[in-house]
């Protein structure tokens, strides 16, 4: 079912995509359930997904997924939708079938593992939730497809760097739903990920208010923020060109990445990055509190539309 959905998603990348037709995406409803067919719990056991990544001189390498096993967390469970019940468990049977490695219990449940909440922010459309479910697993899912389901809310990714395992609690709510403000106040996110559609000018202007208001309410110097310009599969069709969108990051003091979750370009490079930046959180932190008020004229110089040097935002590796 997998590889079949894989070869729908292959063709319409060699035909439709390349011959500029917006294909016509996930045409399906949203539950209003978290969703998350990350785990899955048997006898009080949770299986759950382990993406696995290495840093290299070359860039970031994807080490495949592992089914690991723990017992029941209390902290951040995925609340499922029953509606998507048979989907999830497909999906994790065929996981199963396809998962490099499978690890027992009582080891893993005596790992300490760090949760981490990563916000997902940017206008209607822009293609995250098509993001996020692109982060839970090294399959390809295929955003185009119109049986996808499409589930928002929080979800729950494990991601082993560099040997070290970490949670990432992806928070994911339409646009329309919650506005910036209220999203920020209710979740405090650790990084905050900024997504626009290169397609669509508009959504880059509500991106770079988000950002304005994220540096305004002092997140921004606190938190790591990545300016991600979606959907680069359709170029043709590009609105904002990249120089736009890193223009505005390097400004901001943001980072900065194109992607295309329907092709899975430099998805598992801004999973990684969004780790990454979370982890020099406290490195900012000290940073912020010598540099704030270079940081405050820097910030408003661009606002006012000042030119300045900048330096490459495009390493999410990096402060
Ligand atoms: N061509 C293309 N389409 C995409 C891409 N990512 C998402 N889409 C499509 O764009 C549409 C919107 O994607 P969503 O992920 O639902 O967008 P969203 O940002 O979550 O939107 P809201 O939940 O309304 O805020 C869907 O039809 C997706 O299939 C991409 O990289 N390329
Ligand atoms: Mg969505």
């Amino acid at each position: 079912m997998r590889s079949c959905k894989c070869m729908h998603l292959n063709e319409l990348t060699l035909n439709d995509v390349m011959n500029d037709v917006t294909p016509m995406l996930a045409d399906t409803k949203r539950s209003g359930a978290t969703g998350g067919e990350e785990s899955e719990i048997e006898d009080g056991v949770e299986y759950y997904r382990l993406r696995s990544f290495s840093i290299t001189a070359n860039g970031i390498y994807n080490l495949g997924d592992s089914l690991k096993t723990r017992r029941s967390r209390s902290i951040n469970s995925v609340t499922s939708s029953t509606s998507c019940s048979s989907t999830r468990e497909s999906r994790l049977l065929s996981s199963a079938s396809q998962l490099s490695d499978m690890e027992t219990g009582e080891e893993a449940s005596n790992e300490r593992v760090t949760t981490y909440k990563v916000g997902m922010l940017g206008a209607s459309e822009v293609g995250k939730t098509a993001l996020t479910a692109q982060f839970t697993t090294s399959e390809y899912i295929c955003a185009y497809d119109a049986s996808l389901d499409e589930e928002y809310g929080q979800k729950s990714v494990s991601v082993m760097l560099d040997g070290q395992e970490t949670e990432l609690e992806i928070i994911d709510h339409p646009a329309a739903e919650m506005s910036v403000e209220s999203f920020c106040s209710t979740y405090n996110p650790d990084v905050y990920v900024v997504v626009y559609s290169v397609v669509d000018r508009r959504s880059f202007k509500a991106a770079e208010e988000t950002l304005l208001y994220l540096w305004k309410s002092d997140y921004m110097a606190t938190r790591g923020v990545i300016l991600v310009g979606n959907k680069v599969d359709l170029e043709r069709k590009r609105e904002v060109p990249s120089v736009v969108g890193r223009h505005l990051a390097n400004n901001c003091g943001c980072k900065f990445i194109e992607t295309s979750s329907g092709l899975a370009h430099h998805v598992d490079e801004l999973l990684v990055g969004i780790l990454a930046q979370i982890k020099l959180n406290p490195q900012r932190d000290q940073a912020a509190r010598r540099h704030r008020s270079k940081h405050r004229r820097r910030i408003l110089k661009h606002l006012l539309g000042f030119k300045r040097k900048t330096k490459s935002c495009e390493n999410l590796l990096v402060l």
